[in-house]
């Protein structure tokens, strides 16, 4: 088998996608996605221009040394732009490889090991009631992992005080029994993050995400020793950033992004190791991934034996309001279908048991909608200096 086709298509339905499609001489299509939030086209000239005419002629069920040789031949590795374009066509194969095995993804990476992935829900919101009243809807629907952030006008400010009286009185109104998730994202300093974990110790969190930007992991040390639990890893571009955190038992869940840490190829390596380390897996499903990178994490959640929690992109919150829970907001729905759905009652995503990812792209609708720049927020502090989002 040969790949006779590679092509990018950047595509916009209700946001910005890029997506890769690798064609084989025997018809065979796979799918993949390198979204890289903001700078989308960064990421479609490196796969149009260098990555993709490099894969024509090679065999496509080699998945491995296909890997090895668009992370090691460019001399400079990695890096956000190189990285999601790699992860693209790493999930693109895995979807190939599946298709011509006539096997859910989910058996190559050596077969189920739960019936779902449970998730956690974004429930955050002003203040505590509407924080408690969307923790109340997810919990109706099965849902028993939240995630609380307090966010208003000042998001992008760390207001200590404000996190730890919010979080609190959410806890007292929900009771011991959900399990609350915070999202700091980045934005403390390591002492800040110290004081913070040890404030919410009494809240019991299931984990603290990001509670410092991940550049020293040195950092972590500070923050460590505490009894809530650490979550880290969303931004890593390939799976050595994650490798001292792991090893040094600094984090407690690795937050792989598939589509920017090298793929399903390199998240289940490093899922290995964290298992080794006794550290779950908490993977990154924020609201700019497609189905596609969605199906392909859930795939990877359902065969770890290390699994953690999934987070369930915001855009994909079901709507509680029906009976049938419509995942994706109706655009994406024009252009992508199956894929990972939420299992009624469990308050976990599964996926069809069918070749590949299991999921089908529209390229002619695909094609209809035309990439729109979407800057990304630039926030800054009350002195007018910059400040992290
Ligand atoms: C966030 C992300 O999901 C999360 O935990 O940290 O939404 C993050 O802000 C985005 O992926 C950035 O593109
Ligand atoms: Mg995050």
């Amino acid at each position: 088998m040969e790949l006779v086709d590679a092509e990018v298509i950047t595509t916009r339905p209700g946001r910005n996608y890029v997506l890769v499609r690798l064609e084989t001489d025997v018809g065979l299509v796979g799918w993949g996605d390198a979204t890289l939030n903001g700078r989308e086209k960064a990421v479609e000239t490196a796969l149009r221009d260098h990555v993709l005419p490099e894969l024509l002629g090679k065999d496509p069920r080699r998945i491995e040394d296909v890997w090895q040789s668009v992370f090691r031949h460019t001399y400079w590795r990695g890096g956000p732009v190189l990285n999601t374009a790699l992860s693209g066509v790493d999930v693109a194969l895995w979807d190939l490889k599946g298709k011509a095995a006539e096997m859910p993804v989910y058996d190559l990476l050596g077969g189920r090991t739960r019936e779902y992935a449970s998730v956690y829900e974004h429930c955050g919101g002003p203040d505590a009631e509407t924080i408690v009243a969307n923790c109340e809807a997810a919990l109706d629907h099965g849902i028993e992992h939240l995630r609380v952030n307090p966010h208003g006008e000042s998001e992008e400010y760390l207001d200590l005080d404000a996190v730890v009286n919010v979080v609190r009185r959410v806890r007292e109104e929900l009771g011991r029994e959900p399990n609350l998730l915070l999202d700091v994202h980045g934005r403390a300093t390591p002492v800040e993050a110290a004081r913070l974990a040890r404030r919410l110790e009494d809240v019991g969190l299931f984990f603290l995400e990001d509670p410092v930007r991940p550049e020293n992991p040195d950092a972590l040390e500070t923050v460590r020793g505490s009894g809530t639990p650490l979550a880290v890893g969303e931004l890593a571009t390939d799976p050595w950033e994650q490798l001292p955190l792991v090893e040094r038992e600094l984090i407690d869940f690795v937050r792989a992004d598939v589509v920017h840490v090298g793929g399903i190829t390199a998240a289940d390596k490093l899922a290995a190791v964290a298992e080794l380390h006794h550290v779950r897996t908490a993977f990154h499903g924020p609201s700019d991934i497609s189905p596609i990178v969605l199906a392909a994490t859930v795939h990877l959640d359902l065969s770890l034996a290390n699994f953690g929690v999934q987070e369930l992109p915001e855009y994909a919150r079901p709507s509680y309001d029906r009976e049938e829970l419509p995942l994706w907001n109706p655009e994406v729905h024009d252009v992508f279908s199956g894929g990972a759905t939420l299992v009624d009652e469990t308050g976990g995503l599964d996926v069809p048991d069918e070749p590949g990812l299991g999921v089908t792209v529209d390229v002619e609708r695909a094609r209809e909608f035309e990439y729109e720049s979407q800057p990304l927020p630039s926030p800054r502090n009350p002195d007018g200096s910059v400040a992290d989002w």
